[in-house]
């Protein structure tokens, strides 16, 4: 059956030049992957969730962490990589039996376009439609609403998500790039560009408190920043990694630490001192209001130097 679908996809969207290549590939799962290689990157990604997984710019390591204990199986989310979470935040605001962080990370969705921009660069656009899509998705959030999910492959990463409002009543969305840094080691990582800012602290009750100095992480983190629209970076021994976005005033950083992360499962033993979530978000009172007809488009970049 994938074996069919696969073969669909490589008819129509596959890549084959000198120096780039995007092919649709078998995985764990049975969830088909996406393998792209270009002149100053490699990339794959999952068509559950539009997931990626693993993004690494020439002559680095991994610029995404992946959890060795993480589970490939279908309407379930992989620990690392990039998740996204859509059409909400976290816990649904009104009834707590819906998944957490929505369900776009947990579905498949539709490849609409691939290009190579250059030899460099490799772009691929994916869509995930809650008209056409299945019924358990209507039933969790009965709204017109799509979200074109457009990711450009090379030594920088670009990731955009637009949802575009279909319906004649206005619909609120939350959402994040739930990005798993690979920091390497924790102890030697520091976040710069969150000082002074008021975050909400979720293990505190969702105290709002202030940061003061660098993040740096030695036990549970998991806030919320607001009014956070500047660059963050988050440098280590070997590399500093700038995010710069667009369309989000909510920047979320997380780490489980050593006792939530036994309990989660798919962290791995040492999960927890390799990774940092930093998320470009719409979260807390940054969700937004998209009108009828309207769309809203969050979009960040990653930097290495
Ligand atoms: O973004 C931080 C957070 O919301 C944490 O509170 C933590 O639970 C984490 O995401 C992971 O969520 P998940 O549903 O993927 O286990």
């Amino acid at each position: 059956m994938n074996t069919l679908i696969i073969n669909q996809l490589n008819q129509r969207f596959s890549i084959n030049t000198k120096n780039t290549t995007l092919q649709f590939v078998e995985a764990e799962g049975d969830i088909p992957r996406i393998e792209i290689k270009n002149k100053n990157a490699k990339a794959l990604i999952s068509l559950q969730g539009a997931h990626l997984l693993s993004w690494v710019p020439v002559g680095m390591s991994d610029v995404l962490w992946l959890s060795e204990q993480a589970s490939y199986k279908q309407g379930k989310s992989v620990r690392g990589g990039i998740p996204i979470c859509w059409p909400w935040f976290g816990a649904h605001e009104i009834n707590k039996s819906l998944p957490a962080h929505g369900f776009a990370r947990t579905v498949m969705w539709q490849v609409i376009k691939t290009e190579a921009l250059s030899e460099n660069e490799t772009m691929i656009v994916f869509r995930l439609d809650c008209r056409s899509q299945n019924q358990a998705i209507s039933n969790m959030w009965p709204y017109a609403v799509s979200v074109e999910y457009t990711l450009v492959i090379g030594d920088s990463l670009i990731l955009t998500l637009t949802t575009q409002n279909h319906s004649d009543e206005a619909v609120t969305i939350g959402q994040a790039f739930h990005t798993y840094f690979n920091i390497g080691d924790i102890k030697d990582t520091q976040v710069c560009g969150l000082e002074n800012k008021a975050y909400l602290d979720k293990p505190d009750n969702f105290n709002q408190k202030i940061q003061s100095g660098p993040l740096l992480v030695t036990n549970e983190v998991d806030r919320v920043f607001i009014n956070t629209e500047d660059d963050v970076a988050i440098k280590n021994k070997s590399r500093i990694i700038t995010i710069s976005k667009q369309g989000s005033r909510s920047t979320v950083v997380w780490n489980p630490w050593k006792d939530v992360a036994r309990k989660m499962g798919d962290m791995g033993e040492h999960g927890y001192q390799q990774m940092l979530c930093v998320e470009s978000a719409n979260a807390a009172d940054d969700i937004r209001t998209i009108e009828a007809g309207g769309s809203h488009q969050l979009s960040v970049i990653y930097r290495l130097s």
